[in-house]
């Protein structure tokens, strides 16, 4: 039986960047030829979001705009050249909402390098609202004996952490270093690191912070940015020889720790940056890049094989990180929470409420 599909739904809206988000009703869209509709039960709030609310990137969001790219639901239409994905089957909205599939990097399944991609909650329409729209060939597929909420961060954090610690180039056994361990990307790159094998070094800063990393996330030690005097001993003195940790996943919100990541990463390691800090610059003195062989790296996303392997990992059971849930209309209050630094893992939404 088809679904009940309404005409309007509940979303929210950003009108003008760094203006008023409006919680309302607007028209459900409707699916393309190449396109599902997915009726989004929750969604996770990355930094992301905020970092396009607020302009800070040199590339300009859609306007108006409904934000979110971690969005977890049921399809409820397809369209005509869709075949390979049912009605009522799960499926998830991520950040790379669809790409041009033909350039060589989408050849080469480098598909986040596509020179023209279509980004949910970017320059398209996102997953803060109840029906959101995703390329067929794109959408996470998600299969049904995960829960939808849960499962939401993993449709970018997860994706993104994981693609990172693959690129970082870290074996089994050895130590990572997670800058910003304590947030929605973080905490997921903890629990990702574990399932890889690797041991963690969390840094961050709060008590809330250290107790979830110590004690669910289960890392090997927690340094508190904000209180050690010197950050680079203390990340080095918990490595076996003392010469840092092999890899470091920076994924905090601002500049500093970006430059002093090539301080403490052990010769011949790697940093890899994910975060997205406003007019930030990565810099290093060539010297010791150079006569230590470090290597700095930039990751972004993951393509649709990422994307299925990181569910996996999820479905497996070996990704727990913690979350908290409040209805779509509270979206701005997650917001403040995260402009502050003041959120220990991921809040999601509820779109019902
Ligand atoms: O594909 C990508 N590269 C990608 C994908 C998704 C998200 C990049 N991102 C970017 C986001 O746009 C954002 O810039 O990753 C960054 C982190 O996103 P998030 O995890 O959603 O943000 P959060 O939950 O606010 O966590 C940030 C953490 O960084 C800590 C904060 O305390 C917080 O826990 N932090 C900061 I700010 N400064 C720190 C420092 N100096 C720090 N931790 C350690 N040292
Ligand atoms: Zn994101």
């Amino acid at each position: 039986m088809a679904p009940n599909i309404p005409e309007k739904q509940w979303a929210q809206v950003i009108e003008k960047t760094g203006g008023p988000i409006d919680y309302k009703e607007i028209p459900v869209p409707k699916p393309g030829p190449d396109e599902v509709l997915i009726n989004i039960k929750f969604s996770g709030v990355c930094h992301t979001d905020l970092h396009a609310w607020k302009g800070d990137w040199p590339l300009p969001t859609k306007l108006p705009l409904v934000g979110g790219h971690e969005g977890a639901g049921v399809v409820v239409a397809r369209g005509d050249l869709v075949k390979d994905i049912e009605i009522g089957d799960h499926a998830g909205i991520k950040w790379l909402n669809g790409s041009c599939l033909q350039c060589s990097f989408c050849q080469t399944a480098d598909e986040p390098l596509c020179p023209s991609p279509i980004l949910s909650g970017y320059t398209v329409d996102g997953s803060f609202q109840q029906y959101a729209i995703g390329k067929a060939a794109h959408v996470a597929r998600i299969p049904k004996d995960v829960p939808l909420d849960a499962i939401s961060p993993i449709l970018c954090a997860g994706i993104t952490v994981y693609k990172g610690l693959k690129e970082s180039g870290a074996r089994p056994g050895e130590t990572v270093a997670i800058v910003g361990a304590g947030g929605g990307l973080g905490s997921l790159a903890c629990q990702y690191a574990k399932a890889m094998g690797l041991q963690v070094i969390a840094i961050d800063t709060g008590d809330d912070k250290k107790k979830m990393l110590e004690g669910e996330l289960g890392v090997k030690a927690f340094i508190d940015f904000a209180k050690t005097k010197d950050v680079v001993q203390d990340v080095q003195e918990q490595t076996e020889d003392k010469t840092g940790p092999n890899a470091v996943l920076v994924v905090a919100v601002n500049e500093g720790p970006f430059q002093q990541a090539m301080d403490y990463v052990r010769p011949r390691g790697t940093v890899v940056a994910i975060g997205l800090p406003a007019n930030a610059f990565l810099k290093a003195p060539v010297f010791q890049t150079v006569t230590q062989m470090k290597t700095i790296k930039g990751s972004y996303v993951g393509n649709r094989k990422d994307t299925q392997e990181a569910i996996e990992f999820f479905r497996r059971g070996l990704i727990k990180a913690p979350f908290k849930t409040v209805g779509l209309s509270e979206l701005s209050k997650v917001y403040e929470l995260m402009e502050q630094g003041q959120i220990a893992g991921r809040y999601i939404v509820d779109t019902s409420k």
